[in-house]
């Protein structure tokens, strides 16, 4: 079948099962102790959440539903030949499990173009904010301004049966994904183009529209936007972004709630806004020192970086330990579009000199780059110069992964969140033997 929600609801009952039997065979099993480093270390290597929908190995990187992102470069339906992956076929395989054909991509495209109108509400929501207002903060208002669509808080009210709740889950999340080309445009064309908006064009898939929206018109943009939005959907379960959507959807809060806490999440520099930081840093450094610095400059710069207090955005990760795959895909595509850009020369210097820095602090855990590191000189490239933009696209993207992931929370029947917290007291009257 090409429609994604039959051939979705096919899968749920043999899932639900399979919890049951997990539970009744292994309920009682540990799977790992927890430290008091753990307890104060932001429960860093505490196993705690059931994500179906991606795995983090810290070696190897990213799989979505098992499968890698040069795997899916390969496998997954794209709109050129030899293209990038459609991001709408990301959206289908972390939903079912399954790699999806061209038709159902086509289908899946169709159904998004269908429920893609932006309400006129929305538009005036942002508009009355205070034009100083950063694109995150807009973004996150946007979506809250869509939650009085919520097909799913509609039902809960009327006395919806919980065996059910993942359909009206699903059609929020289609439409909410539906609509975020429209709403990131129009924040992009608002702050930034005077408030002249474009059209979506039905001809195009759903990341080229964004791209198009934007103002951006040519291929070869439009391919870098299917990328990008194929590899920042999801990171499993943990990261700020996909745990608070989680969190929140767990108190039966919509789509809408939980998706805008995840994406104030995601405004955080630790976490998506590195993107932005990472771009106005190489600015500084090309201030500074001009488009081709030696090594040795380079190696300053980030020293007085790391003696300010402050950290070198892009680098480290809390669970992956070698170069993220998401970072490494970016670079083959600039190899192959922009392998003279100056500020893509700096991204790879930055490459060569900071990893043996970091590593010679003897504290950071993770000396190399993530994603953030390269994603700002692409969009650069293209024409999308606007940083403080860039963490919108991220959650853009990321929508795809944690929203999926709700329509299975909620078809598992995952219950409520709530660790147990201890205070200081605790801990000392625990282990200090008195
Ligand atoms: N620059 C400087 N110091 C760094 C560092 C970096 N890039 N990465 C880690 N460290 C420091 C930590 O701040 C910590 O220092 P203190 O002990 O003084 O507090 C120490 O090294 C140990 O940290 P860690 O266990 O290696 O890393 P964490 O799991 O605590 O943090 C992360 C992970 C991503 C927040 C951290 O590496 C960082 O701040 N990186 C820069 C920001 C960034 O690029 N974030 C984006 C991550 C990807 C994403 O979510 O989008």
């Amino acid at each position: 079948s090409t429609d994604l929600k039959s051939v979705l609801a096919e899968k749920i009952p043999q899932q639900q099962e399979r919890l049951k039997a997990i539970k009744k065979s292994y309920g009682s099993k540990q799977m790992g102790g927890v430290s008091v480093d753990m307890v104060i270390g932001g429960m860093r290597g505490i196993t705690g959440l059931l994500w179906e929908t991606s795995l983090l190995d810290p070696d190897e990187g990213i799989r979505f539903r098992g499968y890698s992102i040069p795997e899916l470069q390969e496998k997954l339906p794209s709109a050129i030949p030899d293209g990038e992956p459609l991001p709408e076929g990301l959206m289908w395989l972390l939903l079912t499990g399954e790699l999806p054909n061209k038709e159902q991509v086509a289908a899946l495209s169709a159904d998004l173009r269908s429920r893609a109108a932006l309400p006129d509400h929305v538009n005036a929501t942002l508009k009355a904010m205070h034009p100083n207002t950063h694109p995150m903060t807009q973004f996150s208002a946007g979506v809250l301004a869509l939650q009085p669509e919520s097909t799913f808080a509609a039902a809960y009210e009327k006395g919806i049966n919980k065996m059910q709740y993942w359909d009206p889950v699903y059609e929020d999340t289609m439409n909410l994904i539906a609509k975020l080309p429209a709403l990131a445009s129009t924040i992009y064309r608002n702050v930034y183009k005077g408030g002249d908006l474009i059209e979506a064009d039905p001809n195009l898939d759903w990341a080229a529209n964004l791209a198009h929206q934007m103002g951006f018109q040519d291929q070869e943009t439009q391919e870098l936007m299917r990328l990008y939005q194929t590899i920042h959907t999801d990171h499993e379960g943990g990261n700020v972004s996909a745990h608070a959507t989680h969190l929140v959807g767990s108190a039966l809060s919509d789509p809408y709630f939980s998706f805008s806490a995840g994406l104030n999440g995601l405004a955080g520099p630790l976490h998506g806004l590195a993107n932005q930081e990472v771009l106005s840093w190489l600015f500084r450094v090309r201030d500074e020192l001009g488009d081709t610095p030696s090594k040795d400059q380079v190696k300053d710069f980030v020293w007085a970086t790391l003696k300010s207090g402050r950290v070198v955005p892009g680098y480290g990760h809390a669970v992956l330990r070698k170069t993220d795959p998401r970072y490494a895909c970016q670079r083959v595509f600039a190899m192959k579009h922009l392998p003279d850009d100056p500020m893509f020369r700096l991204v790879s210097l930055f490459y060569e000199v900071v990893p043996s820095i970091l590593q010679e602090t003897g504290k950071v855990k993770n000396p190399w780059p993530n994603v953030d590191a390269h994603s700002g000189v692409l969009l650069q490239y293209y024409g999308i110069k606007e940083q403080n933009f860039y963490t919108v696209l991220f959650g853009v993207s990321r929508a795809i992964g944690v929203l999926s992931q709700a329509v299975w929370s909620r078809a598992l029947g995952l219950p409520i969140e709530r660790p147990k917290s201890v205070t200081m007291d605790v801990i000392e009257k625990k282990f200090s033997g008195t």
